[in-house]
């Protein structure tokens, strides 16, 4: 078994329906255990500012699958809820399922990088991951705690 922390945002379409229901999709994942999700955060978009805020949270999952089986699994998720991907980078989304860390791995594949790129400077990623796991020491030797003491808690409120 290993540890995933799995990041959970939307700005579309009723985002706090969509992030409900990626939990109970998350929940139903084979070889896979949901152990623990943040509050959510309301958090003001980072790329385009013309959006919608975003509903964001973390969740924890235990599981024997592959990083590649599991990012399969988020992206099913992902278009059962009505993904399109789009050409804009970091534009509106009904739903995006991020692997944020997975166990103390360091992958760097073509369809995969963890840790998530630009985690450490993001808000909406650090505070409620911080919810789950305050010690957390990321693969790379980072300490969440230090990652959260340069990133300024702004444009987040917890719902
Ligand atoms: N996701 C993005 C781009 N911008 N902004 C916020 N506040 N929250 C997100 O989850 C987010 C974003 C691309 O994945
Ligand atoms: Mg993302
Ligand atoms: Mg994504």
């Amino acid at each position: 078994m290993e540890r995933v922390y799995i990041g959970l945002g939307s700005n579309l379409a009723e985002p706090l329906e969509q992030l409900r229901g990626a939990l109970n999709a998350l929940a139903q994942i084979p070889q896979s255990q949901l152990v623990d999700v943040s509050s959510f955060y309301v958090s003001d978009p980072l790329g385009p500012p013309e959006q919608p805020r975003y509903v964001n949270a973390v969740a924890a999952l235990d599981t024997t699958l592959t990083p590649l089986e599991l990012l399969d699994a988020l992206q099913a998720i992902e278009l059962n809820q009505g993904r399109q991907r789009k050409a804009e980078r970091w534009g509106p989304r009904t739903l995006d399922l991020d692997i944020l860390l997975f166990g103390q791995r360091l992958l760097d594949e073509p369809r995969l990088k963890v840790p998530h790129y630009h985690m450490h400077a993001r808000p909406f990623v650090l505070y409620p991951l911080a919810e789950l796991a305050p010690e957390l020491q990321l693969a790379d030797g980072r300490r969440l705690s230090e990652l959260l003491s340069a990133c300024p808690c702004e444009g987040l409120e917890r719902l």
